[in-house]
């Protein structure tokens, strides 16, 4: 039976709001309903369109997926050739970017469009009268493939454009790229089957954008930014780059919101340096920045040089992957013996530093990867992140064959101390069993004692350590509380102030928290939110020290292996001297603190800053006595911060605080508020 009249309007009605809520999920990251009221939508429109096959029209978004597998994809000639950008490697190529264009233009500081240069691949969407008919790659910039039935499946690219004016031809181009998280769940799910992993996020999109299964297509999830058009027939072109854009976004073409209008190279500048700081947190990967000529006209007065746009330009950031050989692999011995392979490169620069070693984790990443000394391999260095191996380069594997790497063939004994080294049934790693007779693990268990979140003693790095060891001035953290400044001054580096300044940060750290006490020891398998959930239990450490394995398995989040850990501890003896001692030297807590009720408390409901160092207490202390005397501890200062706690040099957050006539509290006015003399 043919569809009514009602059912439709229904369709199309379905259809509409469908495609708006796609939009919010997927362009705005701004859902308005539940996925399960989307479902319904979805599922009543397929019911539909079932029942009435007439209904389904091409640009539905049940049509979205489970279009049939191709043999090839179709080439697709492009109308305006997609061209590539030329690159500025520096500050001095951009600056001359911005001289030719205004040699071209006048004299005037000229107008730029910028925006992130995504890592993806370039496609163009066609859409006539509103309705998307069809997208393809790149390619060669003038010839590339039909991949229409899998950029249906990437649910930001809208199959209509919403509301009224869209060209009677519309050419979009942008980008189509993966996610960092989406990249990460699906490298951990090619894992979890066996398969093979991406190396990284761009391979990701390219290899399943490129399926000719476009259900594989939609398995993955992708996503696209607009930054560009190629055709725009029947309406008129708005005057600027950014216009054109912003005319994109009222469609509901995704367009990132990361696209400024800047004046001059300074603002170019500007602009790269402030995304160079975003790129670590931005949920995708950008190579770079792109500046264009906002000015439409000016654009086309420019033209072309060979196959570039003078218009425009890509302003690349350090490559964060580079190839480089891998000359020997060494193995670190880690806090609780374990033995991690560490790479020595050939040095390379990438992400903006020069890398000589790179982490391989452990022997079941070695295997995985396949790494052998002498191979080419891609090294990765994104952020702050420690420099690792991507994957090896196969074409470039030395000839004869170098042997597989083996740590447990290669280092049967620890190369610190000689100790025996193990691998448990099940481990990942291999350990040294030399515990802290092991100078290696002594010196990593230092550093941990030492560490920000454990005592938090300022200024004990790995070179004092070394040397405290090596000299045997330190054996463990309790000798720490032992030190004169007369020895410490002795060392290497070292200076009557820096040593005068590390006994006094060694002596703050004697107040501490039973939780990061706690954390402190190094307990195998005891991380810092483990230990905070121990101190919360027991309250006291006697209590923990004295407790059967039962027990602490009551603890949430404790399970069998790390009680096990815990008690394993506790039981040697040399611990319990060392904790001992420790207490011996003065370094103390306040047992259990008591939670004020919400509400309650010196503090309740008011809301800190803290600002600059304070004597007597870590920035993390301060925090925590705060909170336990009902207050809020916030990272800006703003008219509703009731006080701003002010230690020594404190910068502008005071300057801020002075401005809005905030409270202002040194440290023995907040030790009095908190109930305590100073
Ligand atoms: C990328 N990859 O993000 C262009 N691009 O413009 C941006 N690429 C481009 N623009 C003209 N943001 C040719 C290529």
């Amino acid at each position: 039976m043919a569809a009514s009249a009602l059912e439709r309007r229904r369709a199309e009605e379905l259809r509409q709001a469908i495609e708006y809520h796609n939009w919010r999920y997927y362009v705005l990251d701004a859902p308005e309903i539940p996925d399960a009221e989307y479902d319904r939508l979805l599922r009543e429109l397929e019911d539909l369109e079932a029942r009435h096959p007439e209904l389904r029209s091409t640009d539905s978004p049940t049509q979205r997926v489970g279009a049939a597998p191709l043999a090839q994809f179709a080439e697709v000639a492009h109308g305006t050739p997609m061209l590539s950008l030329n690159n500025a490697f520096s500050e001095g190529e951009v600056a001359a970017f911005d001289r030719r264009v205004r040699e071209a233009t006048g004299p005037a500081e000229v107008e730029y469009a910028v925006e992130p240069k995504f890592d993806g691949l370039a496609v163009g969407l066609t859409y006539d009268d509103g309705r998307f008919v069809q997208g393809a790659t790149r390619g060669d910039g003038y010839t590339g493939e039909d991949v229409s039935a899998n950029l249906l499946t990437v649910r930001a690219i809208p199959m209509r454009l919403a509301g009224a004016g869209a060209p009677r031809r519309l050419e979009v181009r942008g980008e189509v790229l993966m996610l960092k998280k989406d990249f990460e769940a699906l490298n951990a799910s090619q894992r979890a089957r066996g398969e093979k992993e991406f190396v990284n996020p761009r391979n990701a999109a390219a290899g399943s954008l490129r399926q000719l299964d476009p259900r594989i297509t939609a398995s993955r999830r992708l996503a696209f930014f607009a930054y560009g058009i190629g055709a725009w027939e029947g309406v008129p072109l708005p005057p600027t780059h950014a216009e054109v854009l912003a005319k994109l976004a009222a469609w509901r073409l995704p367009v990132n919101p990361e696209r400024r209008v800047v004046k001059g190279v300074a603002g170019l500048l500007a602009y790269y340096r402030d995304m160079g700081a975003a790129r670590p947190t931005l949920p995708f990967d950008i190579d770079g920045v792109v500046y264009k000529v906002n000015d439409l006209a000016l654009q086309a007065r420019l033209g072309f040089v060979s196959r570039a746009p003078r218009f425009a330009i890509a302003h690349k950031f350090p490559a964060q992957e580079e190839m480089t050989r891998v000359d020997d692999i060494e193995v670190q011995v880690g806090r609780t013996g374990a033995l991690t392979p560490v790479a020595r490169l050939q040095p390379v620069f990438v992400g903006g530093v020069t890398v000589t070693n790179a982490t391989l984790h452990n022997q079941d990443e070695i295997d995985r990867k396949d790494v052998r000394i002498g191979d080419w391999v891609i090294v990765r260095r994104a952020g702050d992140v420690i420099p690792e191996v991507v994957s090896v380069v196969p074409a470039r594997r030395p000839h004869p064959t170098p042997p597989r790497f083996d740590i447990l063939a290669r280092h049967p004994v620890c190369p610190v101390c000689g100790s025996r080294v193990v691998r448990g049934e099940g481990e990942a790693v291999a350990r040294c069993t030399g515990g802290l007779y092991c100078p290696a693990q002594r010196k990593q268990a230092l550093l941990h004692f030492a560490s920000r979140r454990a005592m938090d003693v300022e200024g004990l790095g790995e070179k004092l350590v070394d040397q405290l060891v090596d000299r045997s001035l330190v054996g463990n953290p309790a000798d720490l509380y032992a030190l004169a400044p007369d020895t410490l001054a002795g060392l290497e580096r070292m200076g009557k102030k820096s040593a005068d300044n590390l006994i006094a940060a060694i002596e703050a750290s004697k107040h501490t928290t039973l939780a990061r006490f706690i954390f402190s020891l190094g307990i195998r398998n005891v991380g810092e939110a483990t230990a905070r959930d121990l101190a919360k239990h027991f309250g006291s450490l006697d209590a923990l020290m004295n407790t059967p394995i039962e027990s602490l398995m009551a603890v949430p989040d404790v399970g069998p292996i790390v009680a096990q850990s815990i008690a394993d501890f506790f039981l040697e003896g040399h611990n319990r001297k060392v904790i001992g001692a420790l207490q011996e030297a003065g370094v103390h807590w306040t047992e259990n603190p008591p939670q004020p009720p919400p509400g309650s408390g010196p503090l309740a409901g008011m809301t800190c800053v803290l600002t600059g160092t304070l004597a007597g207490m870590s920035r993390e202390e301060a925090k925590t006595r705060i909170e336990a005397a009902g207050g809020k501890v916030a990272g800006s200062v703003s008219k509703k911060t009731d006080y701003v706690v002010a230690g020594a040099d404190a910068g502008s957050k005071l300057t801020k605080a002075q401005e809005l006539g905030v409270n202002i509290l040194d440290e023995a006015a907040l030790l009095a508020l908190l109930g305590k003399k100073a």
